[in-house]
């Protein structure tokens, strides 16, 4: 939406660095093209007018001297500029000949975070993989929320059937693992976190965090207990013990389709309070007390995120949670925990296939680990690509979209060596950083001003529901494509064809799937009245009018009726509200039997992996490593925009005060962290925000190679890659997740 005045317009927009998706006004300049101001937008419904300092990347990325325009080509004399046309021409035939030498598995392929934000993206996505067919796929989301999406797919039959805490209506809110205040809020999108916290304490309602790092959160929290990294199971296992044993337990609505719940009051009965305590770190009476309180409350939720997903048990943990919800019927009920309803229909039961959970269709070749989605761990990728490891089988050429997984994942200095062994690498990405310095191509694409957008993702994970469409604002420069044309482009490429016979397929194939589809308000629909209707311009937004048309809230193509299409949601200019979230169980189960059984044999199998465990864990003198997010971050990539980089190094290792005197370590003095995979130095901030025995380093660190053009990171906030610490070996094992929260170290004066 514009207000007039040719050298001064106000669009706005929906921020697309975090979860939150706030609001935001941009003054523009569009003759000089240039962002003049960037704030929080007071008319948005979800926002109102809230931001968080990342806000500002919006302007700093756009005008970063060093961001990529331009394809990158690698010579023996450095990078050249190359034309578009020459780019994907290389593309095309390197990436073609390593597929007919050496087969389809051969190309192997990562994505990154940010697509999360991109709607051009994501969408490009499932015809990618259709035209590549690798199975070689690695993704961030083994580093991230992968434990949530097995266990949702196992009891639900969707991988992003994830529920959402309804903060908004609750009493009660146990929060595990998570730190809303900076990441603001994850699988739970929320803008202002804080505020939202202020409300539900308004309202009586109460928070408790539990953490092994007293965080920002925390320190608003009515109540924050340490826990040990990586017990959060036994931890959630010993309420629900404390339920079945005080019969605390009510599944009120849930009990009509619920099944196995005498398998999991057996299964938590070696859990006592009194028997983990030592394990957990959190006394038996407080747990007790806990497990009162949360069945006591008449709407209670317990939610779990990163530090309950990349974790020893980070399966275990998210299950439990769910457990939790289930067990004192406050799953799928207002004030618990809700599935969001996105208008783009994701998340409709008629979007299933019928098909039924599988895991492993296809496993790793050199450590035969199972594929889950379509993917593979990404603790496995670097072996997958050695010849050391891997021989003939390896993978020889790789596309990597929008990450940094030398500095994202586990052992970054093995991977970044494994890349160059690789006969071909493709990078589509902004920057030429720690990853994309390996590659051979680098191929940039607009950033938010330069294309629209729509919240795809994390509309399916917000705490009320809610659709949005942000439209372009600048003309992209000559050739530069968004991300999902340079996706569709290179897909295309390898398969011997071209990113405009991809597009086309994915508008004609998503048109007939849900154009006509029986048992939806588009049954009687014909697919030519549909696509006289829709922007024929290819792009998103005929692919977005088809889902939000067809969706729960569309107009299923009548002009007479008054739900939503892409124009309507356009032409509200900031986020249209679709009001809190609502029941959906059992009608949203996906599964033959349409039932919630709550316990499956993976889960079993691994309660004994927990067993294992307990005594491992009584080891006096364990030391060990978690993360932190900081609020000027984002995961790797923000460190070089000046007003987010400037300040105190942030990089630093927190140690608790008794910790650092038996250590001998001084506060601001140097200090060298070391694992079984390898060691960092970083300097020491003593605090008694940490649990003791366990340190913090943050990650997204490590801008230390001069080959890269990342002058401000490189300057202002190189810090220390805390993923050279964690082990690629050491995995939550039914999803094969990373462990990065409670690694093993040892800390000494460096
Ligand atoms: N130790 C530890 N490690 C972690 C985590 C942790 O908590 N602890 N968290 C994990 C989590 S949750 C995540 S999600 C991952 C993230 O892991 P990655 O996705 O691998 O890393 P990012 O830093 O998000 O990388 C973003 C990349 O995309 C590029 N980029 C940014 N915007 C755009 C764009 O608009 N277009 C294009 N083409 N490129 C763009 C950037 O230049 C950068 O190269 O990190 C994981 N790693
Ligand atoms: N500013 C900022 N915001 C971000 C990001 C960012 O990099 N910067 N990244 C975005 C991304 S990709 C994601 S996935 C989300 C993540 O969103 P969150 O999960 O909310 O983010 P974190 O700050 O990593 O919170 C994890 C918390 O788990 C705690 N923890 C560590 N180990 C354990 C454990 O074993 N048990 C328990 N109970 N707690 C533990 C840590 O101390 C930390 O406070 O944030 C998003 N938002
Ligand atoms: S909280 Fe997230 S979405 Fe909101 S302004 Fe900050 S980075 Fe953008
Ligand atoms: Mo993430």
């Amino acid at each position: 939406m514009a207000t007039s005045s040719p050298d001064r317009e106000t669009f706005t927009r929906s921020c697309p660095i975090c979860e939150a998706s706030c609001g935001l006004r941009v003054e523009v300049d569009r003759n000089a093209r240039r962002i003049l101001s960037v704030r929080g937008d007071e008319d948005d419904p979800r926002s109102r007018g809230y931001v968080c300092p990342k806000a500002t990347a919006v302007k700093g990325l756009y005008e970063d001297p060093d961001r990529l325009k331009k394809p990158l080509r690698k010579t023996d004399d450095g990078w050249e500029e190359i034309s578009w046309d020459a780019a994907w021409k290389l593309v095309g035939e390197r990436l073609k000949a390593v597929r007919d030498a050496h087969g389809k598995d051969a190309v192997a392929t990562y994505i990154g975070n940010p697509i999360g934000h991109c709607a051009s993206g994501l969408l490009a996505v499932p015809m990618f993989i259709e035209a590549l067919q690798t199975e070689r796929l690695f993704s961030a989301a083994s580093m991230d929320q992968q434990p949530k999406n097995l266990t949702s797919s196992i009891l639900y039959g969707a991988m992003w059937a994830i529920s959402i805490p309804d903060i908004h209506r609750t009493d009660y809110m146990l929060s595990l693992g998570g730190n809303q205040l900076v990441s603001q809020g994850s699988l739970m999108s929320a803008p202002n976190a804080k505020k939202q916290i202020a409300d539900l304490q308004a309202r009586g309602g109460r928070l408790i965090v539990m953490d092994p790092r007293r965080t920002e959160t925390a320190q608003v929290a009515d109540e924050h207990h340490f826990i040990v990294p990586g017990s959060d199971a036994f931890f959630l296992f010993a309420l629900v013990n404390v339920f079945f044993e005080e019969g605390l337990t009510n599944l009120r609505h849930l009990a009509a389709f619920t099944d196995d719940v005498d398998r999991v009051r057996e299964l938590a009965v070696p859990f006592t309070p009194e028997n983990v305590a030592d394990v957990t770190g959190v006394p038996a009476e407080a747990t007790r007390r806990i497990a009162r309180d949360f069945a006591a409350a008449d709407k209670a939720v317990c939610y779990g995120r990163i530090g309950t997903c990349t974790q020893e048990f980070g399966t275990l943990a998210s299950w439990l949670v769910d457990v939790m919800n289930v067990l004192t019927g406050n799953l799928d009920r207002e004030g618990g925990s809700m599935f969001p309803r996105p208008a783009t229909g994701q998340s409709e039961h008629h979007m299933w296939d019928g098909s039924e959970f599988e895991l492993g269709r296809w496993k790793s070749r050199v450590r035969g680990l199972p594929e889950y989605e379509g993917q593979l761990p990404v603790a496995t990728f670097a072996e997958e690509l050695e010849e050391a490891s891997a021989g003939e089988e390896r993978a020889r050429a790789l596309i990597t979209i929008c990450g940094n997984p030398v500095l994202s994942s586990p052992n970054g200095a093995r991977l970044a060596a494994a890349l160059d062994e690789l006969d071909f690498m493709v990078s589509i990405d902004i920057y030429l950083n720690e990853t994309t310095r390996h590659a051979d191509l680098i191929l940039p694409t607009t950033v938010a001003m330069e294309h629209s957008n729509y919240d795809f993702l994390f509309a399916g994970t917000s705490v009320r529901n809610f659709a949005r469409y942000t439209p372009q604002i600048f003309e992209a420069e000559e050739g530069l494509p968004n991300l999902g044309d340079a996706i569709l482009e290179v897909a295309a490429r390898a398969a011997g064809t071209e990113g405009h016979v991809l597009d086309m397929m994915l508008f004609e194939g998503m048109l007939a799937t849900l154009v006509g589809k029986p048992g939806t308000p588009c049954e009687h629909v014909s697919v030519d009245d549909a696509r006289a209707k829709l922007p024929t311009e290819p792009g998103i937004e005929r692919l977005l009018d088809i889902m939000i048309r067809t969706g729960p809230y569309g107009d299923a193509f009548d002009d007479a009726n008054d739900g939503l299409n892409l124009a309507k949601i356009a032409a509200a200019g900031h986020a249209v509200d679709l009001g809190p979230l609502e029941r959906r169980l059992p009608e949203m189960i996906r599964k033959e039997h349409g039932r919630l059984k709550l316990v499956h044999e993976i889960f079993e199998q691994d309660i004994e992996r927990l067993h294992e465990s307990l005594e491992a864990r009584r080891q006096p003198g364990r030391l060990v490593l978690i993360g932190r997010r900081q609020l000027q971050n984002m995961n790797t990539w923000l460190h070089n925009l000046e007003n987010l980089a400037k300040g105190k190094e942030r990089c630093t290792l927190l140690v608790n005060p008794e910790d650092a005197k038996q250590l001998g370590l001084a506060d601001g003095g140097e200090a060298k962290v070391s694992s079984r995979a390898g060691s960092v130095t970083a300097s020491v901030q003593m605090s008694d925000e940490m649990m003791p025995g366990v340190v913090s380093l943050p990650h997204g660190y490590g801008h230390r190679e001069s080959d890269t053009r990342l002058r401000i990171a490189n300057e202002k906030q190189p810090g220390a890659n805390c993923n050279q610490l964690l082990d690629e070996f050491s995995l939550d094992v039914p999803s094969g997740t990373s462990i990065a929260n409670g690694v093993l170290v040892e800390v000494a004066s460096a």
